[in-house]
């Protein structure tokens, strides 16, 4: 037994404790008023003893009856609302037939609390509860997430949010979660087994008129968005941009199809605060609100100098919180793109319930470049015109898609099949799909409103390549895979800079746990705090690390399906 795992002492008398507590801390505890956003799941827990239950809930999205890996009965889990400062304990109950676990992104603990099986602890078995117990020394908006198997695709992530002790930076009348998460009725084995028969799997299994027309039957459609849904639902477009797409997948707003239409109430003239978080397991977003500017406070849960924007992309397991001030008595419609424009997840915010502002058609989809095939460090402004599709190269053109089938692909008899040979550094760039004239956030406009921690320079660099294979659906650092490397040893109280170099035509969001990933983009001390940093196709970055906390930690791509595939790496500070 893992000397970390505290005795099983979760009597039935907690539990019930556990349940009266639950209903004692109804949303109307929480002045920020999130009740009003989802009247049917959302729920808030908050204080300092939670109880947390993983079982099979009963999920429809698409009206055929799927069973999710909710938390307490929900998908996703209720809000876990902290205050800085605290000492929280989580009894953590896996009510599932296999082993589970809840990990807290973002959160800095002690590594034994961190809920990695095999790294932090042994998992928790089933009917088997674990106690986890830390102090929270940060606020922000965070999430939490199973790490066992594909639990994180299949509903086990809920958000939390932690109050800061010495107020916010920037003031606001409303608070919402807006947690973004994609759903699939396919059983994530097949997902993966399908990508590994055939990479673009997802890329080709277009629906047809007729599927749609079925679903409108069976579902029946608001006719007044109808036409925009069959944009988000009927999935028609080919994609090569995010691995799995609107074929497999409906996106979610805090479990919310865009047809259900999760909204947020506000008074005309209030500041309201939106905390996005991407919870999904595969799927990159371009979030905007058509009319109404978005001013960027926070970045994975630390406080930045506002930045006005009309769009922001985010990569998986990254949180953006935003302030918008609404003035008109009307409805905005909260619309998020996966990157690729095969769907899209849709919310409200309404002055009164019930209202609906128009659906935007979806933007074309990105095209890649050469410079994301780290080709050279021309940007897609000067590649206008000889911007190519991301199947030109590696990924096999697609002359037969008319016809449904696959084209033949280019043989590659490597591990990895792409090297970046001119990688660049493109901060400044949004990424590629957003038409001109959109003010769109950048990783370089990220300035932390206070200096770093730590002054001291780094004392040596550590050098990854982000490589895969991705005809074989195989994804590693520096050509390994997980399983064919050893550990990145930091020592304690070390310095270091990470410098990414990623040498795929795919997006890797790099998490690292337990340490704070201070991004180099040209801030001086202001650099901003960051746990997942997204690496463009053919970029080179780098960030700074202060191993201030021992123990084993994670660090991988938070692509669920690149991790699994061996984008995985432990990083152990002695
Ligand atoms: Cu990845």
């Amino acid at each position: 037994m893992n000397p970390f795992t505290p005795p099983l002492t979760l009597t039935r008398r907690r539990l019930m404790q556990g349940a009266a507590a639950i209903g004692a801390l109804s949303p109307v505890h929480w002045s920020l008023r999130s009740a009003l956003a989802a009247p049917t799941r959302t729920r808030v827990l908050s204080g300092t003893e939670f109880q947390l239950e993983i079982e099979p809930v009963p999920m429809n999205v698409t009206g055929r009856p799927r069973s999710a890996t909710g938390i307490n009965g929900q998908v996703p889990g209720p809000i876990l609302r902290w205050r800085e400062g605290d000492t929280v304990t989580l009894d953590v109950t896996n009510r599932l037939a296999v082993p589970s676990s809840i990990h807290w992104h973002g959160i800095r603990l002690p590594s034994p609390m961190d809920g990695v099986p095999g790294l932090s602890f042994n998992g928790i078995a089933p009917g088997q509860t674990f106690v986890y117990r830390f102090p929270v020394s940060q606020n922000g908006t965070y999430w939490y997430h199973s790490h066992s198997a594909y639990q994180e695709q299949t509903g086990t992530y809920g958000p939390i949010v932690i109050e800061p002790r010495g107020g916010y930076a920037k003031a606001f009348d409303r608070d919402y979660l807006v947690l973004m998460s994609d759903w699939s009725d396919e059983k994530p084995d097949t997902i993966v087994s399908n990508l590994k028969f055939q990479s673009d799997y997802y890329n080709y299994e277009q629906r047809t008129l007729g599927t749609f027309v079925d679903d409108f039957e069976k579902k029946g459609l608001d006719p007044t968005v109808a036409n925009r849904l069959e944009w988000g639902e009927m999935r028609m477009s080919p994609t090569d941009i995010l691995d799995v797409g609107g074929a497999a997948y409906t996106y979610l707003i805090n479990g919310q199809p865009p047809r259900a239409n999760w909204t947020a109430l506000f008074r005309p003239g209030e500041r309201v605060r939106l905390r996005f978080i991407n919870g999904s397991s595969m799927s990159i977003f371009d979030v905007r609100i058509p009319d109404l500017p978005m001013t960027v406070v926070q970045a994975d849960g630390n406080d930045v100098e506002p930045v006005t924007v009309d769009e922001f992309r985010i990569s998986v397991a990254e949180t953006y919180d935003v302030i918008v001030q609404p003035e008109a008595e009307r409805a905005y419609t909260i619309f998020v793109q996966a990157e690729d424009r095969s769907g899209f997840a849709r919310g409200t915010l309404a002055p009164r319930p019930g209202m609906t502002a128009p659906i935007p058609p979806m933007d074309p989809r990105p095209l890649r470049t050469m410079t994301d095939m780290g080709m050279g460090g021309m940007g897609p402004a000067s590649m206008s015109g000889t911007a190519m599709d991301h199947g030109a190269m590696g990924h096999g053109s697609k002359p037969g898609m008319e016809a449904g089938k696959p084209a033949e692909k280019l043989e590659r008899s490597v591990e990895v099949n792409n090297v970046a040979e001119m990688p660049t550094e493109r901060l400044n760039s949004p990424g590629e799909g957003f038409p001109p004239g959109r003010r769109v956030l950048t990783y370089a406009e990220l300035r932390a409103i206070r200096p770093g921690t730590d002054p001291r320079p780094p004392s040596r660099d550590i050098i990854l390549h982000l490589t895969g294979n991705m005809e074989r659906f195989i994804w590693g650092f520096d050509g390994k895979k997980f399983s064919e490397a050893g550990p990145i040893e930091l020592k304690r109280g070390e310095r270091v800079r990470f410098v990414l170099i990623n040498d795929t035509m795919m997006e890797h969001p790099i998490h690292l746990h337990g340490l704070w990933s201070e991004l180099e983009n040209g801030h001086g001390e202001h650099r901003p705090y960051k746990h997942t940093i997204n690496v463009k196709p053919g970029e080179k970055l780098s960030y700074l690390v202060t191993a201030d906390a021992p123990g084993r930690w994670a660090y991988h791509c938070h692509l669920l399906y690149h991790m699994e595939m061996g984008m995985f790496r432990e990083v152990r500070v002695g």
